[in-house]
């Protein structure tokens, strides 16, 4: 495996991330950006949060790529580059693998050590595929190093991982995207809107898997800041937000307290609330006029009998 997260350009300095963290808290709403619920714990939760039977996302866009297999591979072709953004721990990528027969493979991820984990255990079983994997926050900047093969690029985004963006970063990074597919595309996962039931489930699951996911934020802030959170004075909170269709993750204080880093300090009142994430759902049309906006001009979908996901390939 060859590493390539050691480009300077792309390095990402704890400073950088202490003062995005520091904005957020002490704004008048506070915030934490969604990205610091990956810390190695966090990407762990995240795979069980993928096993839950409420969590209908993974297993019906499973199903849609399971059905459409053939379909699929033969709208994107095979030998590109695959170029796989939040690769996780690659699993979704290795089942296009055998269909879409990529020359390379590029896995990208935001945390990188889960990454390097996930790309070991490919390495051997693909020796035709060059393996690489970049650490990367493409939230910010998608640029992908020139010494990445410059054949057709499919960018893999499964998941509904876009819905995590507001719809202007979304178009930025799908914009971003757009201009390095050198003649190849984008085959991404989308999630559709759906009954308050169905997202209240999956978002404040039984088992509290979720809660732990998003609690656990606060612990990963702590190793970012140095701060002092004590996640017992927390609870997880999910609302659904009809206006701007979206799942709405928060952490809600239980009692006052004070919160305190080198250099600052935050009060929060009892009942106050930090913003962790917003998981936007689509429908098929404006999942579409997302994509063309950001230059897209062809697209393929393949849905559920329930419509509950979309997969679409844009070029
Ligand atoms: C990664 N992302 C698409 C998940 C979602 O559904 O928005 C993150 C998640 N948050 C809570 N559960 C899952």
């Amino acid at each position: 495996m060859q590493t390539l997260n050691t480009l300077e350009e792309f390095a990402i300095t704890s400073e950088d991330f202490n003062s995005e963290i520091e904005i957020g808290l002490l704004a008048k709403s506070a915030s934490i950006s969604p990205k610091f619920l990956y810390d190695p714990l966090g990407s762990h939760l995240f795979t069980a949060i993928t096993l839950l039977p409420e969590y209908y996302p993974t297993n019906t866009e499973k199903n849609i790529f399971t059905q459409y297999q053939a379909e699929i591979a033969n709208v994107i072709g095979v030998g590109g580059t695959l170029i796989d953004l939040g690769a996780g721990n690659c699993q979704k990528a290795e089942t296009l693998f055998d269909s879409i027969k990529p020359s390379n493979y590029l896995a990208i991820d935001f945390s990188v050590e889960y990454l390097q984990d996930a790309i070991k255990k490919l390495e051997g079983k693909y020796p035709h595929i060059q393996i690489r994997c970049i650490g990367m926050d493409f939230s910010k900047r998608l640029v992908i190093p020139s010494s990445v093969a410059p054949n057709e690029r499919i960018f893999f985004y499964p998941g509904s991982s876009i819905g995590n963006f507001l719809r202007s970063e979304a178009l930025q990074l799908l914009v971003q995207i757009k201009s390095q597919i050198n003649g190849g595309g984008l085959l991404l996962g989308a999630d559709l809107m759906k009954e308050d039931s169905v997202l209240m489930a999956a978002y404040d699951d039984p088992l509290k898997i979720t809660a732990a996911f998003n609690l656990n934020i606060l612990r990963s802030i702590n190793s970012h800041l140095d701060s002092n959170f004590k996640v017992s004075q927390f609870r997880h909170k999910v609302q659904i937000n009809h206006a701007k269709n979206r799942v709405e993750l928060y952490l809600e204080a239980l009692e006052d307290l004070t919160v305190s880093w080198p250099g600052n300090y935050k009060e929060f009142k009892r009942g106050e609330l930090i913003h962790t994430e917003n998981s936007h759902k689509y429908t098929t049309e404006s999942i579409k006029q997302l994509l063309n906006d950001a230059g897209f001009e062809k697209t393929q979908i393949w849905t559920d009998p329930k419509n509950y996901f979309a997969v679409i390939y844009a070029q």
